[in-house]
């Protein structure tokens, strides 16, 4: 009576997430970058883009580099009208979806930094997955002009004023 094809499916069904492939393959990243510091400076922060190709949520969950004593994950958050920075234990990248870590937004916390960091060099980092997986990407090294950025929160602010 028992069917050994329908057996066989349901085996490859019930176990395929085995031959799913793990976060570091599904996950793409886009335009890696650290900010410019004075050599006086021993923090700065990292940006890039997370692209879940992969049919599964996934998660960033920590990174680390070499050159820096440590990486926290981070975020912004509005607080009264100042902006605060708050660590968060992971960045969901959900399936076919992308995560944006940018200035004012989600970010990499380089703190205790072993180097200075000065435009045009690349500062190596290992990002770490929910599933322990790891995917080695290169900061490139940028100025970041704060008074430029800041310029643009304000002209956004009067734009949604405006609305
Ligand atoms: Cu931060």
């Amino acid at each position: 009576m028992r069917n050994p094809i329908i057996a066989l499916a349901l085996t490859l069904a019930l176990t395929s997430p085995v031959f799913a492939g793990s976060a570091a393959d599904d996950i793409q990243v886009q335009d890696p970058w650290a900010r410019e510091v004075p050599p006086n400076m021993t923090t700065s922060a990292g940006f890039l883009t997370l692209v879940n190709q992969g049919k599964v949520d996934h998660s960033l969950v920590a990174a680390e580099s070499p050159d820096v004593g440590m990486v926290e994950l981070h975020t912004h958050i509005n607080d009264n009208g100042v902006m605060r920075m708050r660590p968060v234990k992971e960045m969901p990248i959900p399936a076919g979806g992308r995560t944006e870590l940018k200035p004012g937004g989600l970010h990499l916390m380089l703190m205790k930094l072993k180097r200075k960091l000065t435009a045009g060099e690349k500062l190596p980092v290992t990002l770490v997955f929910e599933d322990g997986s790891k995917k080695p990407v290169e900061l490139e090294v940028r100025r970041f002009d704060m008074m430029k950025q800041h310029q643009g929160m304000h002209k956004q602010h009067k734009m949604q004023m405006n609305h």
